[in-house]
């Protein structure tokens, strides 16, 4: 095992309260990699939204910040008198490897939530100059979005550059819209982008430069005005 080579760290014996913040640490950090993976499925996808200010990227670190807390606290009082909890070598590939297992959880989570999306915009001619495109927004209409309160776009608020291709995916079963403008009141509604009703499954995409102007652009939903989000293109 020559992954930490000639370090002495084999040499350096670990007492058992700091054996304990490094196995409450590791564990929480792969389980922040676990719970952005799982995001989507039942039942963590209501889980993971303590409340709806924070979402489910919040309720991951809600809830990993708990993981670590309590793991701390119990593995201390239980090993506080230990004088010898291993080496530091040990502990240290402990760690390398739950902060792998977080990261690899954390990375797949994110090709399956963009894949889909890559692969069917590549397959469509919608849109010109996909040769150019250098990056992919992705914006989720999550499940349960035309209930009043409930997270609806997601991420609500994006950064787009200039060249980039901005998709929406409806993973609700409600049809929703992605309409330009603050509101049906709003008498520049729908002036810059308006995807029409988007069924199901629908996607809509957009290339940045379409909306031309730099800055903020808040969109909505004309079918439920109180879903809301914002593009920011720079
Ligand atoms: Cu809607």
């Amino acid at each position: 095992m020559s992954l930490i080579p000639s370090l002495g760290l084999s040499t350096v014996k670990v007492s058992g309260a700091v054996a304990a913040a490094i196995i409450a640490a590791s564990i929480a950090l792969a389980a922040m990699g676990v719970l952005t993976y799982v995001r989507k499925t039942e039942p963590f996808k209501t889980w993971l939204v303590p409340y709806t200010p924070a979402a489910q990227y919040g309720g991951i670190f809600l809830y990993s910040n708990v993981i670590w807390g309590v793991l701390w606290v119990g593995l201390f009082l239980g090993l506080r008198h230990k004088q010898n909890a291993g080496n530091l070598k040990t502990w240290l590939i402990f760690f390398l490897v739950s902060l792998g297992i977080g990261t690899g959880f954390a990375e797949a989570s994110l090709n399956w939530s963009q894949l889909p999306t890559m692969m069917q915009f590549s397959s469509s001619s919608a849109t010109e100059s996909s040769s150019e495109t250098t990056s992919e927004v992705s914006v989720t209409i999550l499940k349960g979005s035309s209930i009043q309160g409930s997270p609806a776009y997601a991420p609500s608020i994006v950064t787009a550059s200039k060249d980039s291709t901005i998709t929406w995916v409806n993973d609700d079963v409600a049809p929703h819209t992605v309409t330009s403008g603050t509101g049906t009141d709003d008498p520049q509604s729908g002036k810059l982008f308006d995807s029409g009703s988007l069924g199901q499954g629908k996607k809509f995409s957009m290339p940045a430069k379409h909306i031309g102007a730099m800055g903020e652009h808040g969109y909505y939903c004309i079918i439920h005005p109180f879903m809301k989000g914002k593009i920011t293109i720079q």
